[in-house]
Parts: structure tokens; C-alpha cells; sequence
């Protein structure tokens, strides 16, 4: 009787444990899924204002959370956006930051501490899934016929399963953890940025194959019609069509899910979608008049919509935040002819902003970025500026983690303002850049822009709605909250504004960090 006694109590104590595991687990580390849109623009989503398409499961995100209108990814281009959302550290800091070409070596050191190790020190299972573009292997390269490393597994990464590059450059294989998948040792991959024989075939000795033409570049190595930049031979049996992309991320993507259900886990959900090559899969094409660039819309809007319908089905979405971002603003010919300009109409991709990708005006930065966790984040609009760069020092806060001093240097805590909670502010200032270290800067702080462009020449004014370059004063002053889309250099009627901002900006790169120590907090 004793025993029996002893073994319900038994049983009663680890049910109630069990229960607060749960309640606990739920409160303080919900799954976390960032979905990054490549190359979409503040005005690309119907929630953001688009009427030339429609995003509905993006939008139902969007009306069950947070959507942000001062929401940004820290460069107008990928590499150092990516650099900057999983090391919480501004890309023009580092080395080799920019856009990075196919045989680039791994640009975050091993050991970096990143947003995937805080949270895999916090007990989440991680894994990214989709385009990679921050290089592979050590200082000689990828070895693609052999182990891949460094790369997402040495910074906090349980799994991956990856484009490596970007689709526009070679090569067209999907990297799992270490491994280029299905590759036939008896046919090696080869990739250079030379061509391998003097028949070897091009976008320019075959441009008559092409499905899709190019427009500037892009005319090296042909691979599904469509021809790429930089040069590959081998692992044919590697190689996977543009088409598909979509589909075996998202199937990829659910049986991580499906996995990990038991434990908190975080994923980066890494699109391709809308960057060049566009080429979405059958069934989306032509879905939009505005040609493949809408087309991609729509499928990566199908694609949050199998992730969000799975998080439903296993009974994970009320303890699931979800981002959604995008890696910089858009641009309509970004090197294919796609007729993404020609079948433009009114869509204004940007929004009301002006500039786009390559760009440090609002267009290049300002995104869609939108927070949902259901139960938790009431649904709202909400003006806070927050910043893709800010994810790893928030997830830090939210899952109970420190960071060390000389961590994720630039990633400030805006957990509440992600969260939505009533009063909790976002960031007091934030630098944008365009690319590497190019040295073109904006500062915005408060409804103040100051942008800075040391060579005097911008790629940033949307002429016939495409990007040119164009000179510029060295320093520029807008008022974002008369002016959005930085039309009126205000900076002679301000001239203390711009000078403050001036040396501002200044302090935050030459100090090398703008997140406070422990000591300053
Ligand atoms: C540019 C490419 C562009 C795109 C971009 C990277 C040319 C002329 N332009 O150099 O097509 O690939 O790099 O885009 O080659 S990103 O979104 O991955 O940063
Ligand atoms: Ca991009």
C-alpha cells in the first residue's frame, strides 16, 4: 500500500513537472523561425500595400502579429546582411563582407559566436535551410568534392541544407552539412572563375540555347538554360533545377519540424525568392502580370504558407515566433531580361522609399519585417525601427543567454519592441550600408536620415523606376517624417543636426562596436 502510494506520488510529482517544463519551455524558449525574403522590397507584400498581387499567408502573419513600417535588414546587399543578422555585428567591420563569389572562403570565422549558438547553447536544435551566400571552407576555398568546412556547422548550426552561393552564380548543387548531396565521385565538381577549355560553353558562345537571356553578366557556365556567373564542370548528377528550389526547401524545412517537435528548435528558413535568376516553378508562372519577379512573390508567400500550415498541424504555432525579413530592397533588372521593369505598371516595389538594392536611401534597407507568435504578440502596427542585426542580442534576452563583451558587437536588445509589448522601444539609431566596405552610409536616428558616401557617386536614385548611379553631395541631411522618400537634402538649413549625425556616425564606426558593454549597461 506504502508502495503504491509512494509510485502516485511519484507519478504526480513528474506529471507536474512535466507541466511546468512545458508551461516553462513555451514562455521562454518558443521555436523560432526567421524566413528571409532575398531582394523584396518594402511595397513587394499586399500587407505592405501591393495591389498588383496578392500574399495572403504572408498577410495572415502580418494580421496575426507584429508588422513593422521601420523594420530593416543593415545592407542593400545580401552577403553583408547575412553577416550582419547571424553575428549581430555590422558587416563593414569585418572582412571580405561583400557580395561573396562563388569560391569564396567561409567569411564567419569558426567559433563566431552567432545567433545559431546562443540558441544552440540555449538547448534548440538549428539548422538553416535555403541560400547560404557567406562562403564555405578555409582560406583556399571550397573543396567541393571533399568536406565543406568551415561553414554554418562550425557557428552554431546542427544542420544545413544549403544553395551555397547565390542561383545567379555557380554552382548549382545543394550543400548538406558537409557534403555537396549526390555528388558521383566518378564525376567531380569543378569551379572556377576561368574558363575550363576554350569549347567550353557560355552565355555568349550559346546564347541562342538560353531559355532565359542575360542582360549584363551572368553569361558564363549554362546550367537548366539559363547561364551563370563563374565557371563549372562535373557533378551532374549534383545538380538541381531552378524550378524546384522552392519545393525541397519547404519539404526539407517540415521534416526539420517535424524532427524536432519535442524540443526548442530554431530555424533559418533562407528563400531564394525574388533574386535572379527567377525562375519559380511551373505552377506559379505567370500567376502575376508583373512577370517571374511577382511570380516569385507568390511562391515564396506558397512557401510561408506550408511552413505556417505545419506548425499547425503539430500544434506549434502558439509556441512558435516567427520573422519574417527580407536581405535587402528590391531592383527590377539585376542581370537576366525577365521583363521585370516591362511589366512594372505601377508597383512601386519600394514603397514610397526611394533607392532600392545597392542603395543606402530607405529602399535599399527599409523592408518588410514582420513578428508573429500567437498568444503572445498582439496584432498590431507598429513604428519601432528594428533591425534584422538585432535578432541575435533579442533571442539572447528572450532564451535567458549572455553575451560576452566582445560579441555580436552592433545587435541591440529590442526584444519587447519585437515582441510588441506596449511601450518598449526599438532602436535610438541605426547605420545602413551597401555593400562590403564601400564606404556609402546612412545614420537614421529618430525621423533624421544623414547618409554619407565617401567616393561621391551613389547608386541610389530610382531613374525611370531602375537604379543608376548618380553623383552626390558627400553628405546629405532628410527628414524622414516629411520627406520618406529623401527627396529634399535639408542639411543647410540644419547644419548642427548634420554635423551631430556627422560625428555620430564617425564615433559608431571608429569605436568598433555600438551595442554597450555589461559594464555601461
Ligand atoms: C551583383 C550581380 C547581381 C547579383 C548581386 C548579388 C552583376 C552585374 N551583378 O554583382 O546580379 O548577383 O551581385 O546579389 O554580376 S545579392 O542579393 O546576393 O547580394
Ligand atoms: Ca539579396
Amino acid at each position: 500500500m506504502k508502495l503504491l502510494r509512494q509510485s502516485r506520488l511519484l507519478h504526480w510529482s513528474i506529471a507536474l513537472l512535466v507541466c511546468f517544463v512545458t508551461v516553462a519551455r513555451g514562455a521562454d524558449r518558443p521555436n523560432i523561425v526567421v524566413i528571409m525574403a532575398d531582394d523584396m522590397g518594402y511595397g513587394d507584400l499586399s500587407c505592405y500595400g501591393a495591389t498588383a498581387l496578392s500574399t495572403p499567408h504572408i498577410d495572415r502573419l502580418a494580421a496575426g502579429g507584429a508588422r513593422f513600417t521601420s523594420g530593416y535588414c543593415s545592407a542593400s546587399t545580401c552577403t553583408p546582411t547575412r553577416y550582419s543578422l547571424l553575428t549581430g555585428t555590422y558587416a563593414f567591420r569585418g572582412e571580405r563582407t561583400g557580395i561573396a563569389p562563388p569560391n569564396s572562403p567561409a567569411i564567419i570565422a569558426p567559433g563566431t559566436e552567432t545567433i545559431a549558438s546562443i540558441l544552440q547553447r540555449a538547448g534548440y536544435a538549428t539548422a538553416v535551410i535555403g541560400k547560404w551566400h557567406l562562403g564555405l571552407g578555409g582560406p583556399d576555398g571550397p573543396d567541393w568534392n571533399g568536406d565543406l568546412k568551415p561553414g554554418p556547422l562550425e557557428i552554431g548550426f546542427d544542420h544545413c541544407f544549403l544553395l551555397p552561393t547565390t542561383n545567379d552564380r555557380v554552382p548549382q548543387v545543394y550543400v548538406q552539412d558537409h557534403r555537396v548531396l549526390n555528388l558521383d565521385p566518378a564525376d567531380p565538381l569543378w569551379v572556377g572563375d576561368k574558363k575550363p577549355s576554350p569549347d567550353h560553353p557560355t552565355g555568349i558562345t550559346h546564347r541562342d540555347t538560353l531559355k532565359m537571356d542575360w542582360s549584363h553578366g551572368h553569361n558564363s557556365t549554362i546550367h537548366n538554360g539559363i547561364s551563370r556567373i563563374g565557371f563549372y564542370t562535373g557533378g551532374h548528377a549534383a545538380r538541381f533545377r531552378d524550378e524546384d528550389l522552392a519545393d525541397e526547401w519547404v519539404q526539407r524545412s517540415v521534416e526539420f519540424i517535424e524532427k524536432h517537435r519535442e524540443r526548442p528548435f530554431f530555424l533559418f528558413f533562407s528563400s531564394h525568392d525574388l533574386h535572379v535568376p527567377r525562375i519559380p516553378h511551373e505552377r506559379f508562372q505567370g500567376k502575376t502580370s508583373l512577370g517571374y519577379r511577382g511570380d516569385s512573390i507568390v511562391q515564396l508567400d506558397w512557401c510561408v504558407g506550408e511552413l505556417m500550415s505545419a506548425l499547425e498541424r503539430l500544434e506549434l504555432s502558439e509556441n512558435t515566433l516567427v520573422v519574417f525579413c527580407s536581405d535587402n530592397g528590391p531592383v527590377m533588372d539585376d542581370g537576366y531580361q525577365d521583363q521585370a521593369l516591362e511589366k512594372l505598371g505601377t508597383h512601386r516595389a519600394a514603397g514610397p522609399y526611394s533607392g532600392g538594392k545597392y542603395s543606402v536611401y530607405e529602399g535599399g534597407t527599409r523592408t518588410p519585417f514582420i513578428t508573429s507568435w500567437p498568444g503572445r504578440i498582439r496584432p498590431q502596427i507598429s513604428d519601432e525601427v528594428v533591425c534584422t542585426i538585432d535578432l541575435a542580442a533579442s533571442v539572447a534576452a528572450l532564451t535567458g543567454q549572455t553575451l560576452a563583451d566582445d560579441a555580436c558587437l552592433d545587435s541591440m536588445n529590442v526584444l519587447g519592441a519585437l515582441l510588441g509589448n506596449s511601450g518598449a522601444a526599438g532602436r535610438e539609431h541605426l547605420v545602413q550600408q551597401d555593400n562590403g566596405r564601400s564606404g556609402s552610409y546612412g545614420l537614421r536616428a529618430g525621423d533624421w536620415k544623414l547618409l554619407r558616401h565617401d567616393r561621391g557617386t551613389s547608386r541610389n536614385l530610382v531613374v525611370e523606376r531602375e537604379l543608376a548611379n548618380t553623383d552626390v553631395p558627400k553628405f546629405q541631411l532628410f527628414n524622414l517624417a516629411d520627406d520618406p522618400a529623401e527627396e529634399r537634402n535639408v542639411l543647410e538649413q540644419h547644419p548642427e543636426i548634420a554635423e551631430k549625425l556627422q560625428q555620430q556616425l564617425a564615433a559608431i564606426i571608429a569605436d568598433g562596436r555600438s551595442r554597450p558593454t555589461g559594464a555601461e549597461k
